[in-house]
C-alpha cells in the first residue's frame, strides 16, 4: 500500500480489461475535469473535494424499471416483451395459483393440520412454474410419504427439488447467498455447464442485512461467479420496516460497490421482471459474472402464521396496497387489452385452481408419513455415525417399551409408514 502511494501518478489512462470497462458503465458520474488516474486504479484524480454516499453520486435514487403502469397499460417507450398468448396465459395461471394455495393452506394451518405456514416464501412460485406440482407442494407441507423434498423432516414450505434444480430452502436468513455464489462458480468450472447455466438466489431485503449477503456478493464479484442475486424488497423484515433496515438507496445501491451489474425493477410488474431477469441472465452468461436484481414490492400478507402484522401496520395501508399496483390485476388488465382473457375465463380458472388445490390437500392429508427410520438417514454420507446410531437405538428401545402401552405414542406411531418398526438394525 505504502509503496503504491509513493509511485508517481500515472497520467495516461490505465489499460483496463474489457469486463472492468463494461462494469464501470453504471458507476457514478465523476467531474469531467481530471488529471490522470492513480497507478493502481481507474479512479480519476481531481482537485475538487467531493464526498459520495451513494452510487449515483447525489443524482437521486437508482431508478425502477417498469413496463406496465398501474392499470396494465405499457408506459411510454417501454419495451413489451414478445410473448405468445399461450405463454402469457401460463404466466397468469401460475400467478393465480400461488394465492389460491396461500389462502387454503393458511386456513388448513389454522385448523391445526400442520404446524406452520409462511406466506412470504414466494419461491414456491418458481417451483410451481417449473412443474413441481401442487401434489408435491402439499406433500412437503404435510411432511407425508410423498414428500421428496425432505421426507417430512423439514418445516412446511421448505421445499427442495433435484428434478427442478432447486436447492432446499433453509430458514437461517441469507445462508443461501454465499452458497449460490459457490454454485455459480462450480457451474462455470464444469465444462458441460459452463456458458449454459447460472445460479440464481432469492432473498428478502432483511436477509441482505446479514453478513452472508456481503460475503456472497464479494465472493461472486471476485471469483468471479455467474450468479443472479434476486432481492425481494417487500418493505418488511417481519415487523421491521425497510426504512429502519438501511439508510442507503435500498439493496440495489450495494451492487455497484461490488462491481456487480445491477438493476432495480418493479416487482409487481411481471413483464418488467421478465425483461429484467432475462437480460440479467444474458449478461451473467456473457460475462461469467454476477448480476443483482432488486424487485420492489409490498408484503400484503402476514409474515407467517406466527405473525399478526396489524400489530405494526394499519389495516388500511394493506387494503390500499392490495388495490394499488396489484401484480395480478395489472397483468390481467394487460391480457384483457390483448383479447387474451375475460371475466368468464377468470371465473373458470379460479374454480379450477380451488378444486385442484382442495383435491391435492385431501390426498396429502390422507397419506402416511415417511418411515420413522428416515429421521436418521441421508444426514451424512457413508456409514451411520456413532451419535446417530446411539439416538436411533435409544428411540427404538423407547418405542419397544412405550409404543404399545402409552396411547399418545401408539396413535402417533400409526401415522408413520413403518409405524416405527424399522428403527432397529
Ligand atoms: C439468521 C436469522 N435471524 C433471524 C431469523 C428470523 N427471521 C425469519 S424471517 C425474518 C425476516 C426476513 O425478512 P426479509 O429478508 O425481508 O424477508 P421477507 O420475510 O420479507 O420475505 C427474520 C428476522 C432467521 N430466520 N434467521
Ligand atoms: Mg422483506
Amino acid at each position: 500500500m505504502l509503496r503504491a502511494l509513493s509511485l508517481p501518478i500515472v497520467l495516461a489512462r490505465a489499460k483496463v480489461p474489457l469486463h472492468a470497462r463494461t462494469l464501470t458503465a453504471s458507476a457514478p458520474k465523476f467531474p469531467v475535469k481530471h488529471q490522470g488516474v492513480l497507478p493502481t486504479s481507474q479512479s480519476p484524480v481531481v482537485a475538487t473535494l467531493q464526498f459520495f454516499n451513494s452510487v449515483t453520486g447525489g443524482a437521486g435514487q437508482i431508478p425502477t424499471y417498469r413496463v406496465l403502469d398501474g392499470i396494465g397499460i405499457p408506459i411510454e417507450d417501454a419495451e413489451v416483451p414478445e410473448i405468445s398468448e399461450e405463454f402469457a396465459r401460463k404466466l397468469y395461471e401460475s400467478m393465480q395459483l400461488l394465492p389460491t394455495m396461500d389462502n387454503i393452506l393458511y386456513n388448513v394451518q389454522r385448523q391445526g393440520k400442520f404446524s406452520f405456514y409462511v406466506g412470504q416464501y414466494r419461491e414456491m412460485g418458481v417451483l410451481l412454474w417449473r412443474g413441481f406440482g401442487i401434489d408435491a407442494a402439499m406433500a412437503q407441507c404435510f411432511g407425508n410419504q410423498d414428500d421428496r423434498s425432505g421426507k417430512g423432516r423439514q418445516m412446511p414450505m421448505h421445499f427442495g427439488s433435484v428434478e427442478n434444480h432447486f436447492h432446499t430452502i433453509s430458514s437461517p436468513l441469507a445462508t443461501q447467498i454465499p452458497q449460490a455464489a459457490g454454485v455459480g462458480f462450480a457451474l462455470k468450472r464444469d465444462p458441460e455447464r459452463r456458458d449454459k447455466n447460472v445460479a440464481c438466489v432469492f432473498f428478502g431485503e432483511g436477509a441482505a442485512s446479514e453478513g452472508d449477503f456481503h460475503a456472497g456478493m464479494l465472493m461472486a464479484s471476485t471469483i468471479p461467479s455467474p450468479t443472479i442475486f434476486i432481492a425481494r424488497n417487500n418493505g418488511f423484515a417481519i415487523s421491521t420496516p425497510a426504512h429502519e433496515q438501511y439508510h442507503g438507496d435500498g439493496i440495489a445501491a450495494r451492487g455497484p460497490g461490488y462491481g456487480i451489474e445491477t438493476v432495480r425493477v418493479d416487482g409487481n410488474d411481471i413483464l418488467a421482471v421478465f425483461n429484467a431477469v432475462k437480460e440479467a441472465r444474458r449478461r451473467c452468461l456473457e460475462s461469467g459474472r454476477a448480476v443483482l436484481v432488486e424487485a420492489m414490492t409490498y408484503r400484503i400478507g402476514h409474515h407467517s402464521t406466527s405473525d399478526d402484522s396489524f400489530a405494526y401496520r394499519g389495516r388500511q395501508e394493506v387494503e390500499n396496497w392490495k388495490k394499488i399496483d396489484n401484480p395480478i390485476t395489472r397483468f390481467r388488465l394487460f391480457l384483457e387489452s390483448k383479447g387474451w382473457w375475460d371475466e368468464k375465463e377468470e371465473e373458470v380458472l379460479k374454480a379450477k385452481l380451488k378444486k385442484d388445490v382442495m383435491t391435492a390437500l385431501k390426498r396429502a392429508e390422507a397419506l402416511k408419513r415417511s418411515d420413522l427410520r428416515d429421521l436418521f438417514t441421508d444426514v451424512y454420507g457413508g456409514e451411520e455415525p456413532w451419535n446417530l446410531k446411539e439416538q436411533r437405538e435409544e428411540l427404538a428401545r423407547l418405542i419397544k417399551k412405550y409404543g404399545e402401552v402409552w396411547e399418545p405414542w401408539r396413535s402417533e406411531l400409526k401415522r408413520f409408514r413403518d409405524e416405527g418398526k424399522k428403527l432397529a438394525d
